[in-house]
């Protein structure tokens, strides 16, 4: 065609990248390798303006790295287990497969279209059982180095969804996908033990700072919760001992934690979590009916509301005293939901004049209150208001005149002498639940058997299959794993004994199958092992994730602890799996996040179809950096496609050949060209794809005056410029910059033409003669750049031979300097 026709763009170009393999890294050691990868999506529908965004910021990426003669893995594949495909497999008599499959075929077609920049070859879906096989290998490892076990513990259960839910799932409360109110229920669980790598994952963000958003460094060491302080043992009178007969009345040992033991003589009474054993196991039989009841109040509250600071403080009193290990002193023991029953020990002491919680329940209860820090403040107990300040502490025995720090060294000597007592790290971080009572999920690899109890299925007997002849009803949940119900494939032959045994029914959490999918690209279609070593050894980790901040915490904690477990195994060779994370902003429709409710959804393929792929993809990438959201109500796709337009107009219009000699090319448009591309590899390094474009724009309008006004269409300057253009656009929007590129005579891909070799000569700005003076006298003229600074001319003059022999004696008293024209100095 004459002009810029997008559909016979579109269709030229439609996969011809994937014929040509252009995609697939040569592996074959020529060049440094980098491993760009997009978190995988998950096959909900069709793709979304969401998804749009993320891939095109992936591809700015992976396609510069080619650029830059990298060999690029960029792999791409699905997250398909998980519930919307089992409750859509309920509704429509299906099985969650077809649901699932099909929409993969649906997002893959549409990628295809989106032409990103991607390794087809290697595509993966969780859900197949050559992967799934892989996730129940990996379980077995876990298990076998006692990092995956089982306990009964009180779970958050959702009623509607009729399944236990990990902490993170659970928002205000409410079910995080239903919203219904989550409740609690005691079950046998499976449980991954990352809290024994806490510290190691608070310390290995380290190695992150500086190449991973701030704030989701932030978000993980809050989520990890590291707390410093003290383990004390106070002794509850009266009550029995633990394990004892509730006759005994020897005295109970509790330990409280706390961050603060330089209170210990400010405590005035203990609290325990109302819904904590203990509360039952101490309390005085006279005041059991009294905490049964109030524990039925607490069931329905959810962590948040029970820590809120604004709730009117409710609690029961046990009956019961504890002795303070340092004083002696008896505090009176309660019950109360501010204390939450599995944080620290689930019991603490409390310090109403140094900790606004306690003191809100002192004053409930009339409950005494004593300051022992002196902060310069008004005294809590008339105020109301806890000083939580440095000072000196005061009323405090041996710890009197002492600082806050001072004193909770002092306190944790003192204790641990005693053996009352030590010095103790606590996590907010819980071990990770990850059994699913669902069905679309990798089936746990046990067995259970009467004599032999809990045996691991033989790894040569991997995988354990999902049953195929389960649908619709069958998959609903009912209490346990719909997996229950079907007896053929419960029932089995111990692998230990041989005798009649029970699989296991639960299915494991979906954030298992993405804890470790980076590591299997590497080696896609291994069926001898969940990823080939030497493969991984060669790419990983990942050099640039691109994903949404929505998995800041947990994707992102999951699979640094799989990485580090697979690290400690002997697995891989390395600790973090992602190098640099880029978190890409939301796509918003007038300032607004897109939903059904607010009617403002912006739907992908009917904007695809109204601007074409490329102005899409550009008007993704301009809008904003890729931090910032970008609002679909305040950019121009019509606009992208007129610059587009305008660009691709460019090569069409250019006549110079492709031998000729570009230094004689005109020399304004090759430094405009040049300086161009020098500010491009800069920007991109810092991820300001936007400015990319906004500086390509400026290149395609000089150009077009080159072509139009200046040195004509035929000069060799014309190209190059058109060149490095179709170049800059391969990063945003490859039908354009392919087509282009074939105008421009080439026959290869785009993508594999070199990035443009910067000359440093034409980088050079514009120079004027600079005088310099001695004592008013010219002894030097220097060419220095138009825009120098005053310092630079400076130091330009005092360096200058001339000068230098001139003054070897003489002391300098003053240097006058007129940027970028004049230096005088004064001796
Ligand atoms: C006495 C004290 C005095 C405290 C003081 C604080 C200030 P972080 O920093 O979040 O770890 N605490 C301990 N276990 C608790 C639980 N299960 N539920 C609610 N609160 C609990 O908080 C540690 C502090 O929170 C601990 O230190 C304890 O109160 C309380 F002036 O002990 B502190
Ligand atoms: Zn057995």
């Amino acid at each position: 065609g004459t002009d810029y026709d997008v559909q016979r763009i579109e269709a030229t170009w439609s996969g011809y990248w994937e014929d040509n393999r252009v995609f697939a890294p040569r592996d074959d050691g020529s060049a440094p390798r980098r491993y760009v990868l997009d978190m995988f999506p998950y096959p909900s529908g069709d793709l979304h303006m969401g998804h749009a965004e993320a891939f095109a910021m992936g591809d700015v990426v992976s396609r510069y790295w080619l650029h830059r003669g990298y060999d690029v893995m960029h792999p791409i594949g699905w997250d398909s287990f998980g519930l919307p495909a089992e409750n859509a497999a309920i509704k429509r008599d299906a099985h969650p497969a077809e649901w699932t499959y099909r929409n993969i075929d649906t997002q893959r077609a549409s990628f295809k279209r989106y032409a990103i920049s991607v390794d087809w070859d290697r595509e993966i879906h969780t859900s197949d059982p050559e992967y799934y096989r892989w996730t129940q290998w990996l379980f077995l490892q876990f298990y076998k180095h006692g990092l995956a076990y089982r306990k009964d513990s009180p779970v958050n259960w959702c009623p509607k969804d009729q399944t236990v839910l990990a902490n993170e799932q659970v928002v205000n409360g409410a079910c995080e996908r239903c919203h219904t109110p989550v409740t609690k229920k005691s079950l046998n669980q499976w449980y991954f033990k990352i809290t024994d790598y806490a510290q190691r994952l608070l310390d290995d963000m380290g190695e992150l700072e500086g190449h991973w958003p701030e704030r989701v460094l932030a978000m993980q060491r809050n989520w990890i919760g590291r707390s410093e302080g003290a383990h004390v043992k106070f002794v509850i009178e009266g009550a029995p001992a633990e394990g004892a007969d509730p006759e005994d009345t020897s005295g109970r040992t509790v330990t409280v934690f706390t961050t603060r033991p330089d209170t210990l003589h400010g405590a005035t009474f203990c609290v325990v979590a109302a819904d904590a054993a203990i509360a039952q196991e101490i309390v005085a039989p006279e005041h059991a009916d009294a905490l049964a009841a109030y524990r039925e109040d607490v069931k329905a509250l959810s962590d948040i509301e029970r820590q809120a600071s604004d709730r009117e403080k409710t609690g029961v009193f046990l009956g019961r005293y504890a002795v303070n290990p340092l004083t002696g002193e008896k505090l009176p023991v309660w019950a109360s939901d501010y204390v939450l029953a599995d944080y620290g020990t689930g019991v603490i002491m409390a310090v109403p004049a140094h900790d606004q919680r306690d003191l809100d329940f002192a004053r409930a209860f009339d409950l005494p209150v004593r300051a022992v820090l002196d902060t310069g403040e008004e005294d809590p107990a008339s105020t109301g208001v806890a000083t939580t300040g440095d000072g000196t502490l005061i009323n405090s025995g041996p710890l009197n005149g002492l600082s806050k720090a001072e004193a909770v060294a002092k306190a944790i000597e003192i204790v641990t002498e005693a053996g009352t007592g030590e010095h103790h790290v606590n996590f907010r971080l819980r071990d990770w639940l990850l059994s699913r009572q669902r069905f679309w999920g990798a089936p746990i690899p046990i067995v259970h058997c009467p004599s032999c109890g809990e045996v691991p299925v033989p790894e040569d007997q991997l995988p354990v299959r999902l049953p195929e002849d389960l649908r619709g009803e069958q998959l609903a949940p009912k209490g346990r794993s719909p997996l229950a119900a079907a007896s053929d494939w419960v029932t089995v032959a111990c692998p230990a004994c041989g005798g009649q045994a029970t699989r296991d029914t639960d299915t494991m959490d979906t954030f298992v199958d993405s804890s470790w999918y980076y590591l299997r690209y590497a080696s896609p279609h291994d069926d001898a092992a969940p990823f080939d070593r030497a493969e991984v050894d060669r790419w990983l980790p990942v050099d640039q994730y691109v994903g949404g901040v929505e998995h800041a915490i947990l994707h992102l904690l999951y699979s640094r602890f799989f990485t580090k477990a697979l690290y400690d195994f002997g697995l891989i060779g390395f600790q973090e799996p992602f190098k640099a994370l880029l978190n890409q902003g939301q796509v918003l429709n007038g300032g607004k996040a897109m939903s059904k409710s607010l009617g403002n959804g912006v739907d992908l393929g009917e904007q695809l179809n109204e601007f074409g792929v490329d102005a899409v993809r550009l008007t993704m990438v301009f809008a904003s950096p890729p931090e910032d959201d970008v609002d679909w109500a305040d950019v121009s796709p019509q606009g992208a496609q007129k610059f587009l337009a305008r660009a691709w107009r460019l090569a069409k219009d250019c006549t110079a050949a492709r031998d000729a000699d570009v230094t004689t090319g005109d020399q304004a448009l090759r430094r405009a060209t040049h300086k161009t591309v020098a500010d491009a590899e800069q920007l991109l390094d810092a991820h300001k794809f936007n400015v990319v474009i906004a500086r390509t724009m400026e290149l395609v309008n000089t150009v077009r005056k080159a072509i139009d006004a200046g040195c004509g269409p035929a000069d060799p300057a014309v190209r190059e410029a058109t060149e490095a253009v179709a170049i800059l656009l391969s990063l945003v929007a490859p039908n354009t910059s392919e087509d282009m590129w074939h105008l421009l005579g080439h026959e290869d891909s785009v993508v594999r033409a070199p990035w443009p070799i910067v000359d440093p000569a034409l980088l050079v700005e514009d120079t004027v003669t600079a005088i310099v003076q001695i004592k008013g006298k010219v002894r030097d003229r220097l060419q220095v750049p138009a825009d120098i600074t005053d310092e630079d001319l400076e130091a330009a003059a005092m360096g200058s031979e001339a000068v230098q022999r001139l003054l070897s004696e003489a002391t300098v008293r003053k240097v006058i300097v007129r940027a970028p024209k004049l230096v005088n100095i004064v001796v």
